[in-house]
């Protein structure tokens, strides 16, 4: 059975009364003061280092004096303002009212201050040997690395063992060095640019790229750290953080078939997001991906967000930037609490860093840290901020560097702290420049050991076939459910249907091929996990992957439940989001190489929602960042008369983005050769994304679904030549739901010169596969693409050039039948659909003789 992880709030409200608003009766003085103070102190809380962003005076506090004021003032308006009464569990508000409320814990300053030293040293250094570099300095929110510090210590005294980290621009090469604890030299390295030749036309600027460390806390703990490669889209990140975090909690909790999400479970990986105050309150995906953090299919048991808030994004001041006081303000919507905290207190930073910490384990909950400070430079270093906010500017000129108003706070002489730290980075600086290579800074984890990636041979392929008793043992398991289950009739007669299939008594449908190649791989070992808009049943109702009990409501995936000892498969719902959505899921299959990974796209035009996620991961981080996925996305596809916003998944956006191999463009033209298509994917040890173009009207038409013997068939078709025609004159290539309409067409032509081809596979295109059938019809003149995009979308660009280089070897001509050139997909009409299609079908056959 699904597990459910969500928060029942009318649980919360039950007990709400226990923490309250007070309402006079049975309230002490004290409370209701406190009350206040806790509702709404945060807003006259110091925040602001330079003073600029002013606390703002609250009319519920005014006149508020004595003895409990006082005290609630201090708790609540100092350097720390907290956020939390919108959080409905009481349980929840009475653990932050207790941790403000209760005794301050010890810091130790010394550490701090050396930890300060070192953040801001780092940057000077970069700035004195590489002036006129970006690197995005760090100085003026330096606070930032104690207050990891803080996190992982607490961290890793509750069970952690890894940590994912996501950050952008900001400080990067500061976490690097001090939190991923890649050695300075290495880090500095980038700077030196010593080995173009390495990486023409790929690798990536060093602010972006990923680094993996150990990281030690100071009881000795180790926490494997893990960065995130990070594109310039501010917040695109964050997903792709939350997916890691989730596969690494399920390989931790992975039990014989079942996995364990249990408290202990997930914190073990511990998920850090740092932000930009500009990007967490104006990036759509970061809505997207908040949204999931307590989503059943999404949960990764709280992540830890620090907004980096330097009160300020490029130019742009935050009175341009969010509607809300605080750049943090998105996260209300939630059950998160939210901490602001004046960077410029790092004993203040530091503390608010273990209860976040504290917090998200004990809830597993989301947790934002808003960490105010400042941006000492432009926005890169090249950039003359005193042009835009020339006030400020002059405020920051004389700004002393945090480590030494620290050091006047504490006592603590941090000279000789400094004079040391400065000595062992400019050595470290030397040794940089010494280098003859840029080191690598991650490393992909030991479960990547057996999968191959970059270039392509054919010695991966491996037969996908499976035995009719395989197929029938499989389909037992599909068919069965629980006892006492209450099955909806509709789905009885499914299942009876799909008991048919398996014995090889009925045709399969796409439907059930999917699910048998799933079912086939997670007996095979290879875990499988789809999410997508209503995918447990499938937009056009053709998956019921999970059955509901007509009853309770009760889920059941019979996928989960094949064997004890099965690979595990999760079938989930998406939340409506598309660009969180799949970032999520390329960062989970980055870190399960062995599992199916898929993502589908409610219809295929859907997926323009999440393009940053395709531009920028998908299709491009093997060749920046020399990491490989083998995420799958589901793309439905064909030009059914639905509209111009229902037909397209856009085939060019995917072939113009298809270079060195970097993925796996397919439309299957039968449910064999999808069953195929998927299995081919997980079971050859070779990755790289596949994007499948998947059928609407073709999933249970007939000359669409495969027999039996099919499925025992060895492999994938790249192209599925002709078997019907044997000597054509005239070959038309076509790929998917056109390719059958063309084979309908020859057939009620009675012509008998004609051959269809279907190239299955767009992306890398089997040329061979394609001139080696074409030569199997020695008297064929032309070779014709036919699609039924317009000639601007589709895949004729891509496919024209290559076909024109097969057919002149053999002195054949090319042409090409396709819908005009149009600004949207598709017509509005059915009836002009219908025109269009038939226009297309006379078309391809107009030379034909027997036309
Ligand atoms: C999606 C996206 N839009 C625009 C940019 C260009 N850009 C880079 S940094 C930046 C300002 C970011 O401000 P903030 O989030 O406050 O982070 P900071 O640089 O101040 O640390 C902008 C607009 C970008 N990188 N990504």
């Amino acid at each position: 059975m699904a597990n459910r992880t969500t928060i029942a709030p009318e649980k919360a409200l039950k007990t709400a009364k226990k923490f309250s608003a007070p309402n006079g009766t049975g309230h002490s003085e004290r409370e209701r003061v406190f009350y206040l103070f806790r509702r709404w102190g945060f807003y006259e809380a110091t925040l602001d280092p330079l003073g600029f962003f002013t606390p703002l005076k609250c009319p519920d506090l005014e006149g508020l004096s004595g003895e409990y004021a006082e005290e609630a003032r201090r708790y609540y308006c100092g350097t720390v303002g907290v956020e939390f009464l919108h959080i409905p569990e009481p349980d929840r508000r009475r653990w932050i009212a207790e941790r403000m409320e209760g005794p301050e814990f010890e810091v130790n300053q010394e550490k701090i201050l050396e930890r300060l030293v070192r953040a801001d040293l780092f940057e000077q250094i970069l700035q004195s040997r590489y002036l006129g570099s970006k690197r995005f300095s760090l100085e003026g929110n330096t606070a930032l690395i104690p207050l990891l510090d803080s996190v992982l210590d607490a961290a890793g005294g509750l069970g952690g063992v890894d940590s994912i980290m996501a950050m952008s621009h900001r400080g990067r090469l500061n976490v690097m060095a001090h939190i991923a604890c890649k050695p300075v030299h290495d880090v500095v390295a980038g700077f030196e640019d010593v080995d173009p030749r390495s990486v023409l036309g790929a690798g990536d600027v060093k602010y972006h790229v990923g680094a993996t460390g150990v990281y030690t806390t100071s009881a000795g703990k180790k926490l494997n750290i893990h960065l995130v490669s990070n594109p310039s889209h501010l917040e695109a990140v964050d997903p792709v953080a939350m997916g890691r975090a989730r596969a690494k909690q399920t390989r931790h909790g992975f039990r014989g078939a079942q996995i364990d999400r249990s408290r202990e479970t997930l914190n073990q990986v511990w998920t850090i997001v740092m932000h930009g105050d500009a990007a967490f309150a104006g990036q759509g995906i970061w809505a997207e991906t908040l949204n999931l953090a307590d989503l059943a299919a999404y949960s990764v048991g709280g992540t830890i967000h620090v907004i980096v808030n330097n009160l300020i994004g490029f130019t742009t001041r935050p009175v341009q930037e969010h509607s809300s006081r605080y750049a943090s303000s998105i996260a209300r919507r939630q059950s998160v609490p939210i901490f602001h905290v004046n960077a410029e207190d790092p004993d203040a930073v530091v503390r608010v860093g273990r209860i976040a910490a504290e917090y998200r384990a004990e809830f597993n909950s989301d947790v934002v840290v808003d960490l105010i400070g400042y941006r000492r430079h432009g926005h890169s270093e090249v950039d003359d901020p005193t042009i835009t906010q020339p006030r400020l500017y002059e405020r920051i000129k004389n700004h002393p560097q945090l480590w030494k108003i620290y050091a006047e706070h504490t006592g603590i002489d941090g000279a000789p702290i400094a004079e040391t730290v400065k000595k062992e980075y400019e050595e470290e600086q030397r040794k940089a420049g010494k280098l003859t290579k840029i080191p690598t800074l991650r490393k992909l984890p030991d479960y990547w050991a057996p999968y191959n990636y970059g270039k392509y041979t054919p010695a991966f392929e491996v037969d996908t076939g499976l035995t009719r008793e395989k197929i029938a043992e499989i389909t037992a398991g599909l068919v069965r459910t629980p006892a006492g289950f209450h099955v909806h009739p509709k789905i009885v007669k499914l299942l009876d249907q799909r008991m048919e299939m398996g014995q090889g008594k009925r045709p399969f449908d796409y439907g059930y091929a999917e699910l048998l190649a799933y079912g086939s791989l997670v007996l095979e070992g290879n875990p499988v996990r789809l999410t997508g808009q209503d995918t447990q049943r499938g937009t056009f109702s053709q998956r019921h992957a999970v059955l509901i009990d007509t009853q309770t409501e009760q889920e059941y995936l019979p996928l989960a439940h094949l064997s004890p000892i099965q690979a595990f498969c999760e079938i989930h719902n998406s939340s409506l989001s598309e660009a969180g959505c799949l970032g999520f899921e390329y960062g989970f299959s980055r870190d399960y190489p062995e599992g199916l990974v898929l993502w589908e796209a409610q219809f295929g035009d859907f997926v323009n929602g999440a393009q940053v996620i395709i531009d920028q991961f998908i299709s491009a981080s093997e060749d920046k960042w020399g990491l490989p996925t083998g995420l799958v996305l589901l793309l439905p596809h064909g030009y059914e008369g639905q509209g111009p916003e229902h037909s397209s998944a856009r085939i060019e956006r995917f072939m113009q983005l298809a270079a060195e191999g970097n993925m796996n463009i397919c439309q299957p033209s039968t449910a064999a050769q999808y069953f195929h298509l998927l299995r081919r994917q997980a079971r050859r040890l070779w990755r790289k994304p596949l994007v499948v173009f998947t059928p609407k009207s073709m999933l249970r038409h007939p000359d669409a679904c495969s027999t039996i013997e099919e499925f025992e068939r060895a492999r994938f078709l790249t192209l599925v030549p002709d078997r019907e025609v044997t000597d054509a004159h005239s070959i038309l290539i076509a790929s998917g739901k056109v390719g059958h309409e063309l084979r309908a067409e020859r057939r009620r032509r009675k012509d008998t010169t004609t051959a269809v081809f279907f190239l299955d596979q767009l992306y890398p295109l089997p040329k061979d596969e394609i001139a080696a059938a074409v030569n199997a019809h020695p008297n064929a003149r032309e070779i014709v693409w036919v699609q039924e995009e317009p000639a601007n979308m589709g895949a004729l660009f891509y496919v024209l050039p290559r076909l024109e280089r097969i057919a002149h070897a053999k002195n054949m001509r090319v042409r090409t039948v396709k819908r005009s050139a149009s600004a949207s997909p598709a017509t509005g009409s059915a009836k002009a659909h219908e025109l269009e299609q038939k226009t297309l079908l006379t078309l391809a056959f107009a030379t034909t003789p027997n036309a």
